[in-house]
């Protein structure tokens, strides 16, 4: 006897998504902020700790927002005195582990907020991890980490 295909799909699906909310509710976020920047500017950075209470690394692979035309998962390096940041295309966080992502190293790179953002506003971004799972996380606009 053959499952008809739109049985077998279901169960493919459920399955997914279940694994998916165990993973997401294994992510702990805080700390999350954007630093307010003058209102002409065209990049902001966002900032968070990452915990990861799962039994497995997971694998950070960047963020995507509505309240910005892009987003970028960045480093800030330091060389010979001079500063310049780097694109991460992918983080790994250990199982136990915490990736605080803080001014001077990893950060969103927030580019084209799409309208002005105030000290007390707060934007919303999804953090998109290997395997699927997509973490939305509101970031507090501040001056200084909450
Ligand atoms: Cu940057």
């Amino acid at each position: 006897m053959k499952l008809p295909i739109s049985i077998i799909l279901g169960l493919i699906m459920s399955l997914s998504s279940a694994q998916m909310s165990a993973a997401e509710s294994k992510i702990n976020v805080s700390h999350a902020w954007v630093q307010e920047a003058p209102p002409s500017a065209e990049v902001l950075a966002g900032y968070m700790d990452l915990q990861n209470q799962s039994a497995q690394a997971q694998t950070f692979l960047g963020a995507r927002s509505s309240d910005f035309k892009s987003v970028m998962l960045h480093q800030t390096l330091s060389k010979g005195g001079m500063t310049h940041m780097k694109h991460s295309p992918r983080i790994e966080i250990k199982s136990g582990s915490t990736l605080q992502l803080t001014p001077g190293g990893y950060h969103l790179m927030l580019m084209n907020p799409k309208k002005v953002l105030r000290q007390g506003d707060q934007v919303e971004v999804l953090l998109e991890f290997q395997g699927g799972l997509v973490l939305p996380v509101k970031l507090k606009v501040s001056k200084e980490r909450p």
